[in-house]
């Protein structure tokens, strides 16, 4: 069964992004100070040039998932819908080069599947074609994609608000606790991070600290939701 949007909208608040590689310390011990410290999904994005591969990936990917699975917390992969298939994962997150959606819905029917979008073309595609929540950014300059788009602000997220479109939105691209206000008075549901956590001195505070950030002002926004059409 599809998870409804108010769960779904829960689970955008804090969203940890990771790969093995993103992490100074062990990435396992990365995912269990994040756990701690209040994240509220985690989205395994395996990739990159120091990225597992083979038995190596998959025995991370199970590790990780456990771990998640213990906590109540949803693990989606990037990109990789037979690996996510085969991981038996929650869901799914896709850009705009990978497999169309509605292949992808048909494959992971009940499951999350999370699309990133740059514009609203792309946005309204998306939730067309029935994507959970959409991904939006690079909200500020990012050094870890490689390959990221423009810097766009939150332009997008203003302006898909503003149209009384209500899907979830999760903000990505250089997130830190103090930026994170204005993505999420801009309309976001929640933020997306990875460096701010994984390369941490402290994961577990400085995930705590996000995490208050987040819940504070998502009331804010809440409210100014009751008043849309
Ligand atoms: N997609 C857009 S920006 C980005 C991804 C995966 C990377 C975000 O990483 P960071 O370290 O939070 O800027
Ligand atoms: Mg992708």
């Amino acid at each position: 069964m599809r998870a409804d949007v108010q769960r779904i909208r829960n689970w955008m608040k804090l969203y940890l992004v990771m790969g093995s590689s993103n992490c100074k310390l062990n990435p396992l011990d990365v995912v269990d100070l994040a756990i701690a410290g209040g994240i509220t999904l985690f989205q395994l994005r395996e990739k990159g040039p120091n990225a597992l591969a083979g038995e190596a990936r998959d025995g991370f990917a199970r590790q990780v998932q456990s771990r998640c699975q213990g906590h109540g917390i949803p693990f989606i992969i990037n990109d990789d819908i037979e690996w996510a298939a085969a991981l038996q994962a929650d869901g799914v997150h896709i850009g705009q080069e990978d497999a169309p959606l509605h292949e992808v819905r048909e494959r992971l029917s009940d499951r999350i599947i999370g699309v990133s979008v740059h514009n609203l073309e792309e946005a309204e595609r998306a939730i067309d074609e029935g994507a959970d929540y959409l991904g939006i950014g690079p909200i500020y300059a990012t050094s870890t994609k490689l390959d990221a788009q423009a810097v766009q602000g939150t332009r997008l997220i203003r302006e898909l608000r503003a149209r009384g479109i209500t899907i979830p939105i999760v903000g990505i691209g250089g997130i830190t606790a103090d930026r994170a206000d204005a993505v999420l008075l801009a309309g976001a549901d929640g933020v997306a991070v990875v460096s701010t956590i994984t390369m941490a001195e402290d994961v577990r505070v400085e995930t705590s600290r996000l995490r208050q950030t987040v819940l504070r002002n998502n009331l804010t926004y809440k409210s100014s939701l009751d008043h849309l059409p």
